[in-house]
């Protein structure tokens, strides 16, 4: 139990008021982790290896039932822009100086797995779709939150127009920076997950995401991959850069 406890603790000490009614509402939701945690005393807690990979397939089985019980088509609340937080706070694996430099006329998004059209794309034929934005909050798991408002092409209208596979299950992102996650495609295919090019109105800038993002207003911050240099769909789970470290990879509403 000794380690259960210790995960709880170094969370809990990061946690903020929004994290936590996040995950208020999906605990209600799942009304899994109670019993499944009971399963817990009645293996060996000496064995903390054995303890760590019965919490990761909780948490996978817990993804899937998240996913189950999703409603794709509830949304995240929406603010007024007074309520833009400028400047943004940043966030990475590294510091804000260290955050990828990406030559605009060179970038190419590539796309793979199960697309029908996998040609690259520019950025000035991505500046051509179809654009909308949404003023929402970002929730990091480290402890705080900001109001935004990004604008880009609804994520499930680039989904269409490259003709990927829909009823797979995942997509998936590599980022400039080796930073990498994945989605469950009912998300993808959420009214309100963006891919996103501007931040308040002017273009992004690098430390924010440049020259793109993944807004998705219904999962936490470490869900919204910036710089993103490549887009795949497939069926096989692709984990994440934080996910793969032990965090929930639904992470979402
Ligand atoms: N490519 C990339 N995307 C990333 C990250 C990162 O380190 N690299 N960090 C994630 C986390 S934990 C957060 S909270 C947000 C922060 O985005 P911001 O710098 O625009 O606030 O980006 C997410 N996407
Ligand atoms: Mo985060």
């Amino acid at each position: 139990m000794k380690k259960i406890l210790t995960m709880g603790q170094s969370f809990a000490q990061h946690r903020s008021r929004a994290v936590e009614s996040l995950e208020r509402r999906l605990f209600l939701r799942q009304g899994l982790s109670l019993g499944a945690l009971a399963l817990l005393s009645g293996c060996s807690i000496t064995d903390q290896e054995g303890v760590e990979k019965m919490l990761l397939a909780m948490s996978r089985w817990n993804d899937r039932v998240q996913g189950w019980l999703f409603d794709p088509t509830k949304l995240a609340p929406e603010y007024p822009e007074s309520a833009i937080t400028r400047p943004f706070p940043f966030n990475a694996f590294y510091e804000e100086d260290e955050a990828p430099e990406i030559d605009a006329t060179d970038y190419r998004l590539e796309l793979a797995g199960l697309i029908r059209d996998r040609k690259p794309w520019t950025l000035p034929e991505l500046y051509a779709l179809p654009q909308v934005s949404q003023v929402t909050r970002h929730i990091c798991v480290e402890g705080w939150s900001a109001i935004g408002k990004w604008s880009g092409t609804p994520f499930r209208t680039f989904l269409q127009r490259i003709g990927a596979d829909t009823t797979a299950r995942y997509v998936g992102f590599k980022c400039e920076d080796d930073y990498y996650s994945s989605i469950d495609m009912a998300t993808a295919l959420h009214p309100q997950t963006l891919l996103a090019f501007r931040y308040a109105d002017r273009i992004l800038p690098a430390k924010h995401g440049f020259p793109m993002k993944l807004r998705v207003p219904t999962k936490l911050g470490f869900k919204n991959p910036k710089h993103i240099k490549a887009i795949f769909v497939t069926n096989e789970y692709p984990g994440g850069y934080w996910e793969d470290q032990g965090y929930n990879w639904f992470s979402g509403s």
